[in-house]
């Protein structure tokens, strides 16, 4: 069956790993009917955590797309990871949702977590409920965590509920909208409503008022009516909440024991009463910030905001249709490769449970599998008028690890399966570094990579071994110097002979000629390693000929490649050649290369030369609490603290940071601060790095030489 537009709603469940996410959704799915029985994280049998892995290791560690009937509308719940590791998986689903289900543990109060997450929900501007779970936890505080959810979040958190009892025997939930209250049976499910007792009205009245004022307050005929009747209607109400909702006015705070099927089914009839549909959020979806209307009648746009590789099937294609909509057989072109894709099937998701369907309207979220050409943030649009939807950012890497395998049979299977990994998480990225001699897996965090790690070896049967990365230093000079080299070698055939005098300098931009010789010719190249390389011809009287300029320049760029420190690539340079010497038979192209190569070398060491580390900017967000042990642990690596502010709740530091000492960072931090921190680091410069350090680079260098 396909859901008009407005019967629509896409629901994203988020929050500290461990609040109860997975456990919420299950309820969710068993409230509706969608399962007849619901299973627990613990004993591995939820909809939502299908994968091995997740099973293992008991959390969620991808988005799960679920679907649930409620009354006349389809709701259509992603359940995501709740670990930092796993931001990507956060953001593609907010790039496909309108309301965010936050949920907070109700023994543990606010967590890093959510706070965190509250950021990026910022960022979607995605309208937001607050769910206070496991209520009935020994631990449970709904006052804490309300007041906790109120200083970190702001006054438009507006509690609609609240427990009148918490912890074991917690089966009683006041709620301040409906103005009734609900009882719930040992085994959870649907309540009894029964009035709230006197000594419950004034608190409940109180809350109701406040919701009703926060209502009345997004729209102006609303708000003249709450002036004149001091109330509002119940039509009037759900109105003035949908539009505070979708406008981020109002974050409602509901109450839940998942664990014992306690309050969900009443988030579900809010989300199906009040809730923003595709319809209702004014969506910049496309390119260019344009808003993109989810009219079912307009031509076709499709974006594939998750894929998955499955063993036997192939590619698994997450989309939503953002505009008009899909039947089975359709041929959509997409935006981004021209090329054609035809959708043979289409299907709803219940976690690893896919279900046919004929028809998926503007709005709604499915599967397909098997596209030939399209991959996730891809476009897919039928009609004349291509529309592209903005790609989802995926933050950016935060921890680098060399990878190799112990069989070098295997590492074709590894850069395959890696690729694979890529397609479905991009917030992993592998880098064939030329300049390292290393394949680089980038990612979120060491969790990130050891779960990617640990996938090869499970689902592919590759030992993936990390290694440190090596550090792309750069090498330069710092004074001017003077060398020659005359290369001769007369042994039994061809000899070879080429004498070369070179001036090797510093290079800046708008530097003077070399004094007191003669250019003949320049060229000025960008490296593309970064910096640049000036080459200047300056023999005057033919004691070279011009036939051997690209020779000596060869011969100097293949030492430039591995400089002559350790073996990094050399930049920012000035060589002028201004003298040498030939011989009729035994100069030849390679003698003045070997010349050219062996003078760069020594006039580089004679020049002051020096080893460049990359800086990052760094940026800190952590608690105050937190901050002496992060400045601390930043200034034990060669830190310069470049300021410090406020971020919202953090304080943010700011600082340049060699890219050496951030090896494995983000777990550091974690520990350090008990995951109180969150960090962005970015390429900034390079930067010489200091003597001492200099010294140990070399040695270690000159000792990989030796052996
Ligand atoms: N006491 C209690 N435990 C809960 C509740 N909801 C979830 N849990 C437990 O909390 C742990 C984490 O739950 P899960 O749903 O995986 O959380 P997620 O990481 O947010 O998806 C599991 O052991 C659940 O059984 C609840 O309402 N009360
Ligand atoms: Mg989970």
């Amino acid at each position: 069956m396909s859901y008009e537009t407005k019967k629509i709603r896409n629901v994203v469940l988020l929050g500290h790993s461990g609040c109860g996410k997975t456990t919420f959704s299950e309820t969710m799915l068993f409230e509706a009917g969608a399962i007849a029985r619901r299973g627990r994280v613990e004993d591995g049998n939820t909809v939502s955590d299908y994968t091995n892995i997740e099973k293992t290791r008991g959390n969620s560690i991808f988005t799960s797309l679920m679907n649930a009937n409620w009354r006349d509308c389809k709701i259509n719940i992603v359940d995501t990871p709740g670990l930092d590791d796993f931001a990507g998986e956060v953001v593609s689903a907010l790039s496909v949702t309108d309301t965010a289900v936050v949920i907070v543990n109700g023994a543990n109060g606010v967590e890093v977590g959510t706070e965190l997450l509250w950021e990026t929900i910022g960022d979607y501007q995605t309208p937001a409920l607050f769910v206070i779970n496991q209520l009935d936890h020994s631990k449970a505080s709904y006052e804490n965590t309300l007041e906790q959810m109120r200083e970190r979040f702001g006054p438009n958190v507006i509690p609609f509920q609240y427990p009148l009892n918490q912890g074991g025997d917690f089966n009683t939930i006041v709620d301040a909208l409906r103005m009734t209250m609900y009882v719930f049976g040992p085994d959870g499910g649907k309540p009894e409503k029964v009035a709230i007792p006197d000594s419950e009205i004034g608190r409940a009245q109180e809350m109701h008022n406040a919701l009703v004022e926060a209502a009345a307050e997004n729209d102006e005929g609303l708000m003249e009516q709450f002036f004149e009747a001091g109330s509002l209607t119940e039509e009037e109400l759900a109105k003035g909440l949908t539009i505070a909702l979708a406008k981020q006015e109002i974050f409602p705070v509901f109450c839940c024991s998942a664990i014992n099927n306690m309050g969900s089914g009443r988030i579900m009839g809010f989300i199906n009463d009040i809730a923003p549909s595709p319809a209702d959020r004014e969506n910049k979806a496309l390119v260019g910030g344009e808003v993109l209307k989810p009219d079912p009648n307009d031509a076709t746009t499709l974006f594939i905001y998750k894929t998955i590789s499955e063993p036997k099937v192939g590619n698994v294609s997450y989309f939503k249709v953002f505009s008009g909509s899909l039947k089975t057989g359709d041929e959509l072109e997409n935006a981004q490769n021209r090329n054609s894709e035809r959708f043979n099937q289409i299907f709803v998701a219940n976690g690893k449970e896919r279900t046919l369907v004929n028809e998926l309207k503007a709005g709604d979220l499915g599967v397909t599998v098997k596209l030939k050409h399209s991959h996730t943030n891809n476009t897919l649009f039928s009609g004349s008028k291509e529309k592209v939807i903005r790609p989802i950012r995926f933050p950016a890497p935060k921890i680098r690890m060399a990878v190799s395998t112990p069989s070098k049979s295997d590492i074709e299977k590894m850069t395959k399966a890696l690729h694979i990994l890529q397609e479905e998480d991009p917030t992993i990225q592998l880098e064939h570094s030329r300049e390292l001699k290393q394949m680089i897996l980038h990612g979120q965090g060491q969790l990130h990579l050891d779960i990617a790690k640990y996938r090869l070896e499970k689902v592919y049967g590759i030992n993936l071994v990390f290694e440190d990365p090596r550090i792309p230093y750069r090498e330069t000079i710092t004074k001017p110097a003077d060398a020659h080299y005359r290369h001769k070698k007369q042994s039994g055939g061809s000899g070879q002979f080429g004498e070369v005098h070179m001036r090797i300098e510093p290079y800046f931009e708008g530097m003077p000629e070399p004094e007191g010789l003669t250019v003949r010719s320049s060229e000025i190249e960008d490296l593309p390693w970064g910096g640049k390389f000036a080459y200047y011809w300056c023999i005057v009287g033919g004691s070279i000929d011009t036939k051997f300029t690209q020779a000596i320049r060869k011969g100097i760029m293949l030492r430039m490649q591995e400089g002559p420190l350790t073996g990094s690539p050399c930049i920012d340079i000035r060589v002028s050649i201004y003298d040498g010497k030939m011989h009729p038979v035994d100069s030849n192209d390679m003698a003045f290369q070997t010349a050219g190569s062996i003078a760069f070398k020594q006039g580089f060491e004679l020049a002051g030369s020096q080893i460049l580390e990359p800086i990052y900017r760094l940026e800190v967000l952590c608690d105050s609490e937190v901050m002496g042990e992060v400045m601390s642990d930043l200034q034990t690596r060669r830190a310069i603290i470049m300021g410090m502010d406020t971020e919202g709740h953090y304080q943010k530091i700011k600082a340049k940071v060699p890219l050496a000492e951030l090896h494995k960072y983000s777990s550091s931090l974690r520990s350090l601060t008990q995951g109180k921190a969150k960090f962005s680091q970015e390429f900034e410069e390079y930067s010489l790095v200091p003597g001492d350090v200099q010294q140990r680079l070399m040695n270690q260098y000159k000792g990989e030489d030796d052996s």
